[in-house]
C-alpha cells in the first residue's frame, strides 16, 4: 500500500504549498480536486463506478452513461468524455460487472452491453422490473453489490405531502438475483439513496422526513422495519419477510428506541446524524478500504451529505451484538449536492454531485470532484468507544496531557428525537452528562471520560465536545465534536476513582432549566412573532403579502415593498419538501443573522433557528412542508432596504429577499 500512498501524494503535485501554511484547515489534510466538465454535458451524477482500466463511469439524472478517461487529471491534466448510453429514465445507480453494466431506471434495472466493442452500448435488456405510480419522488437506486456477490436495490417512497407507497415495494430494500428475480428484504425506508456493505453487513442511510426525526444510518437484516410505515402496505404480500402492519406503529412521539422495545422488528439506527449539526441529508457511504492511502481512518466509513455538500466520518463498533458509533464532521466545501462516493484506484475518493430539485449548499448544479489525502496527519478524535462508565476517545496523534486532564476541555450532552408521523423532529430530552473523572493514557493517545452510569441513556445521541483539547504541538482539534449513538452500554469494569488523572468537582446542572426556558420562549408568540391579528387592527391589515418557497432554496418572491409604519400581514406558505422559516432583518444584517442561526448548535431547533438578536425584526417559526404560518407586524418607520431570509442552517446564502420600506 506504500505505492498507493506515494501515488496519491505525487498526484497532488503541490504538497510543498501546504508545508508553509498553518495546519489547521481541512484543506491542509484533504484536498478537493475538481474534474472539469465540458459545457455541453449535464453531468448530474446519479450512479458512479471506477473501472479497473482507470476510467470513471457515471450515469446521469439526464439519462446518460458516460465514460470519463483520465479522471485523475494526469499528463496534460485533461479528462476525456465519451457517451456510452442514453435515453434512460433518471438512472440513480450504476454497477460495472466486466462484461456488462447494470443501471437502475425508475421502473427497472437495465443491462447495458457493448456487444460490438465500439464503445457504445447496443444492448439495453430489461433485467428486473417493478411497477411505477408516476409520482415524481419514485427514485430507484442500485444495484449495489455485497461482498458475497448478492445485489441490492432500494425504492424511494412517493411524496404526496407525506411519504406514500403507491406502487408495490416502494419503501423497500430488495435483493436482486442473477436471474433478475426481486426478493423483498426489509422495509421502513423513506429515501434510501445510500446503501451497501460495511464489514459484510448491510447498512443504509436515511434522510429526515415524516417518521424520521433526523438523518440516520441503520443496519438492516432480513425482515427489519426501519421506521417509515408507508412500505408496510405490502407486508402481507407473498415473499414479505416483514410481519408488521401500518396499524402496529404508534404515533406517540416517543423516541424510536423506546417504541422499538415493544414493536418487534422496528430497528433503531446505528448512528443518528443530528440534523443541521452534521449535515441535513445523508447519501452514499463507503468503508475506508484504502489501507492508509486515504489517511488514518482505515475501517471507518465516509458518508456524503446532499444538502450541506459535506462528507462526514462514521466510526462504528459492535456492542452486545449491536452496531453503534460516532459521526464526526470531516470535509466541507464541495461544489454541489453529494450523491455518490467511489474509491479511486489510488485511494482517493471520487465525489459525484447533483443538486437539481435537491437543494444544496454547494452552488453548482452538478459536478465531479476527487478528495485526496495530502499525507499530513490531521489531529482528530479517531474513535470513541462505549465504556460501562462513559466513553474512551482515541486521537490520531498524542494530546497535550495538561489540556486533556482539564475538565473545562470537555462538554457532554445527550438528546434524542421524536418518532412520529410529523416531518422531522425537534431535539428533545436534552440533558447534560456531567463528568466525574478523566483518565489520560500514559502515551497521550487515549482519554477516558468517566460519568455517572445513570446519566448514560440508551437510544440517545451523546454529544461529545472536546474544544479544549490540544495536540502536543499546540494545535487544536481539526473537528472538536462527535455524536455517539448509544444503543448498548459496553460491559466491563468501571474505573476506580483512585486512578483518575482528574477528579471533577461537582457542578450544578442547569441544563434542564435552560432547555425548558428555551421551549417556552419558542412556542409562545412573541413581539417578533405575532400570529394572531392584533385586536386594535379593527379594519384589518393595510397589506397582506403571500410568500412561498420553491425547490432549490428559494422564496417565490425576491422583493416586496411596504409603506413605512403600515400594518402588514405576511402569509408564509412552505410549498417545498424541506423545512424553512422567514426572518425579517434590519438593513445589511442578513448575513450576520444567517450566520448566527447556523451557530445555535443544540438549541437551534428549539429556537426555530432564529437567533436572539436585535438584528431580527420579525419572524415565523420553522414551517413544515405543505404548512403555512401568518405573522402580523407594523412595518418599520424608517424607510430603507430591509431583508428577509430563511435561517434554517445551510439556507441563508441562497434563500433571501429584499423588503423595501418606502414613505
Ligand atoms: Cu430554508
Amino acid at each position: 500500500m506504500k505505492n498507493i500512498l506515494l501515488a496519491s501524494l505525487i498526484s497532488l503535485g503541490c504538497a510543498n504549498v501546504y508545508a508553509q501554511s498553518k495546519p489547521n484547515k481541512e484543506d491542509d489534510f484533504y484536498r478537493i480536486i475538481t474534474i472539469p466538465i465540458p459545457d455541453n454535458i449535464k453531468m448530474e451524477v446519479g450512479g458512479m463506478q471506477v473501472l479497473p482500466d482507470g476510467r470513471l463511469a457515471t450515469s446521469t439524472r439526464r439519462g446518460e452513461v458516460w465514460m470519463i478517461g483520465n479522471p485523475y487529471l494526469k499528463g496534460d491534466g485533461k479528462p476525456s468524455f465519451h457517451r456510452f448510453a442514453s435515453g434512460l429514465h433518471e438512472p440513480l445507480g450504476l454497477l460495472y460487472r466486466g462484461k456488462d453494466f447494470l443501471v437502475s431506471q425508475r421502473g427497472e434495472v437495465t443491462r447495458l452491453v457493448d456487444s460490438d466493442n465500439d464503445g457504445v452500448a447496443d444492448v439495453y435488456d430489461s433485467f428486473a422490473k417493478w411497477p411505477l405510480s408516476g409520482n415524481y419522488h419514485q427514485y430507484s437506486y442500485g444495484p449495489v453489490p455485497m461482498p458475497n456477490g448478492e445485489l441490492l436495490v432500494t425504492l424511494n417512497l412517493d411524496w404526496v405531502g407525506r411519504g406514500a407507497s403507491q406502487s408495490k415495494w416502494r419503501g423497500w430494500m430488495l435483493k436482486l438475483g442473477e436471474d433478475g428475480k426481486l426478493t423483498p428484504f426489509a422495509t421502513g425506508l423513506r429515501s434510501p439513496s445510500g446503501f451497501g456493505s460495511y464489514k459484510g453487513d448491510i447498512f443504509y442511510t436515511e434522510n429526515q422526513g415524516d417518521w424520521v426525526g433526523s438523518g440516520r444510518m441503520t443496519h438492516l437484516e432480513k425482515g427489519d422495519f426501519a421506521g417509515n410505515p408507508a412500505g408496510l402496505r405490502w407486508s402481507k404480500e407473498e415473499g414479505s419477510p416483514v410481519k408488521l402492519t401500518p396499524d402496529d406503529i404508534p404515533n406517540t412521539g416517543e423516541p424510536l428506541y423506546d417504541v422499538a422495545k415493544r414493536v418487534k422488528g422496528l430497528k433503531p439506527p446505528a448512528v443518528w446524524f443530528p440534523h443541521t449539526l452534521v449535515g441535513i441529508s445523508t447519501s452514499d457511504f463507503k468503508e475506508d478500504v484504502t489501507s492508509g492511502a486515504f489517511g488514518p481512518f482505515t475501517g471507518q466509513m465516509f458518508v456524503g451529505d446532499q444538502g450541506h455538500s459535506i462528507i462526514t466520518r462514521v466510526d462504528l463498533e459492535k456492542v452486545n451484538g449491536v452496531w453503534q458509533g460516532t459521526v464526526f464532521p470531516f470535509r466541507e466545501g464541495f461544489m454541489s449536492g453529494i450523491l455518490r462516493l467511489e474509491w479511486g484506484l489510488d485511494g482517493s475518493l471520487f465525489v459525484g454531485q447533483t443538486s437539481r430539485g435537491w437543494s444544496a449548499t454547494g452552488k453548482s448544479e452538478f459536478g465531479i470532484q476527487r478528495l485526496a489525502w495530502t499525507g499530513k496527519m490531521p489531529f482528530e478524535m479517531k474513535t470513541v468507544r462505549s465504556m460501562p462508565d462513559g466513553f474512551e476517545i482515541t486521537f490520531t496523534t498524542a494530546v497535550d496531557k495538561k489540556a486533556a486532564a482539564d475538565q473545562e476541555s470537555y462538554k457532554l450532552n445527550s438528546f434524542t428525537y421524536k418518532y412520529h408521523q410529523t416531518y422531522g423532529s425537534p431535539i428533545v430530552n436534552t440533558e447534560e452528562v456531567p463528568l466525574k473523572g478523566i483518565v489520560v493514557s500514559e502515551d497521550g493517545m487515549r482519554v477516558r471520560l468517566v460519568v455517572d452510569p445513570a446519566k448514560l441513556r440508551k437510544g440517545y445521541i451523546h454529544e461529545i465536545k472536546a474544544e479544549g483539547i490540544k495536540a502536543a504541538d499546540g494545535n487544536s482539534l481539526l473537528h472538536s465534536i462527535g455524536y455517539y449513538t448509544l444503543n448498548e452500554i459496553a460491559s466491563g469494569t468501571a474505573i476506580n476513582p483512585s486512578q483518575f488523572t482528574t477528579t471533577v468537582k461537582a457542578t450544578v446542572d442547569h441544563s434542564a432549566h435552560n432547555m425548558a426556558t428555551a421551549d417556552a420562549a419558542n412556542t409562545a408568540p412573541s413581539a417578533k412573532r405575532v400570529t394572531e391579528m392584533p385586536a386594535s387592527w379593527t379594519s384589518g391589515p393595510d397589506q397582506t403579502i403571500t410568500i412561498g418557497t420553491v425547490p432549490g432554496l428559494k422564496f417565490d418572491i425576491s422583493e416586496i415593498q411596504v409603506k413605512a409604519g403600515s400594518r402588514i400581514r405576511v402569509v408564509f406558505n412552505n410549498n417545498d419538501d424541506m423545512l424553512h422559516n422567514l426572518v425579517i432583518t434590519k438593513p445589511g444584517k442578513l448575513n450576520a443573522v444567517g450566520e448566527a442561526g447556523l451557530n445555535l448548535g443544540l438549541k437551534g431547533s428549539e429556537l426555530s433557528y432564529v437567533p436572539r438578536t436585535d438584528d431580527v425584526l420579525f419572524h415565523t417559526n420553522i414551517v413544515e412542508p405543505e404548512k403555512t404560518e401568518s405573522i402580523y407586524f407594523v412595518a418599520p418607520k424608517q424607510p430603507g432596504n430591509y431583508q428577509y431570509v430563511c435561517t434554517f442552517p445551510g439556507h441563508y446564502t441562497l434563500m433571501q429577499g429584499k423588503l423595501k420600506v418606502v414613505k
